[in-house]
């Protein structure tokens, strides 16, 4: 069994952004500019939102954090976007989710101008996404297709299960595993309705849990030599830590992990990596990569 490292890797891809805006900035272009939208004080989203911006400093990025109550209006927060949208000198931005339920998270996702969409949330990127064109990807679904290639895991013509179809994980991860010049793999999506998932993960290559139910996917679902990823990062309460929780993933590690060829941690798996694939987009986004006006 080998453990995916994410943490390590998303050190090292770091390395190389800082690297490569050091060449920009020296060659006298743009220092690339992220913002960040973060509403009310929810503990995982503070916690993401923090190490967004300590990220940024890691690559040598700008960072500017804007922080709402969460009794802001969704009027109030269309117009914040709205004003990112227009300061040219922010390249890209995202709005932390989950948002509070008086505001309708699509609302907001589809006001963001899709050139400066770094999360890859807005429906013009999805699109282009699904079918294969240029534009920004989803950073959790775009960090795990990286581990897989920077660890030399086989995916063409593999089997793939994939565990949930959220919006930011499930669909656009399916969709790229699929793809021929990503997974280019044999996919199947899984969800609350599926009938017999068990016999579904049992004949999988490769797993990619993403349902946000802790400790979900058991040893009796993963085949032998399978690789595994665990997306879930469930704060469970635990009274022996000083935080009085611990991360929980998908994936019941400690009897998973005898079974797999790879498997990611959790934490220090996908997590560093989705924070890692945010700086890759706005490094694409500085440099006006997919959108040039
Ligand atoms: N707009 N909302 C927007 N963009 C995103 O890309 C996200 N996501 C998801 C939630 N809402 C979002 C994130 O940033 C999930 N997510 C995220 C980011 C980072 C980590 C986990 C989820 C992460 O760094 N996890 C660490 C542990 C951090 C801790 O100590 O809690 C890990 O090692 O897994």
């Amino acid at each position: 069994m080998q453990l995916i490292d994410g943490k390590a890797t998303a050190a090292q891809i770091k390395a190389e952004i800082a690297e490569e805006v050091q060449q920009i900035v020296a060659a006298g272009g743009k220092r690339p500019h992220l913002a960040a939208i973060l509403v009310g004080h929810d503990g995982g989203s503070e916690t993401y939102v923090k190490n967004k911006v300590l990220a940024c400093e890691a690559c040598g990025f700008k960072s500017t954090l804007l922080r709402f109550e969460d009794n802001i209006s969704e009027e109030e927060l269309l117009a914040e976007v709205d004003k990112l949208n227009r300061d040219a000198d922010v390249d890209g931005f995202i709005v932390q989710l989950p948002l509070p339920k008086h505001i309708s998270e699509q609302k907001v996702i589809e006001a963001i101008d899709y050139r400066k969409d770094v999360d890859g949330f807005h429906p013009i990127n999805v699109g282009r996404m699904a079918i294969g064109l240029p534009c920004y990807i989803s950073a959790t679904p775009k960090g795990i297709l990286e581990l897989l290639k920077r660890y030399n895991i086989e995916t063409s013509g593999k089997k793939c299960v994939v565990l949930g179809r959220s919006n930011i994980v499930g669909k656009p991860m399916a969709q790229l595993m699929m793809q021929k010049q990503y997974g280019d793999a044999t996919v199947t999506v899984c969800h609350s309705h599926s009938r017999d998932l068990k016999k579904e993960c049992r004949e999988a290559d490769i797993i990619i849990a993403a349902i946000g139910q802790p400790d979900f996917v058991t040893a009796d679902m993963v085949k032998e030599g399978a690789t595994v990823i665990d997306v879930g990062t469930t704060r469970v309460p635990d009274a022996s830590r000083k935080s009085g929780f611990r991360l929980n993933g998908d994936v019941k590690f400690d009897e998973v992990a005898p079974k797999c060829a790879f498997i990611t941690p959790v934490p220090g798996g996908v997590g560093p990596m989705t924070i890692c694939m945010l700086m890759k987009n706005t490094l694409s986004a500085g440099k006006k990569e997919f959108y040039s006006e």
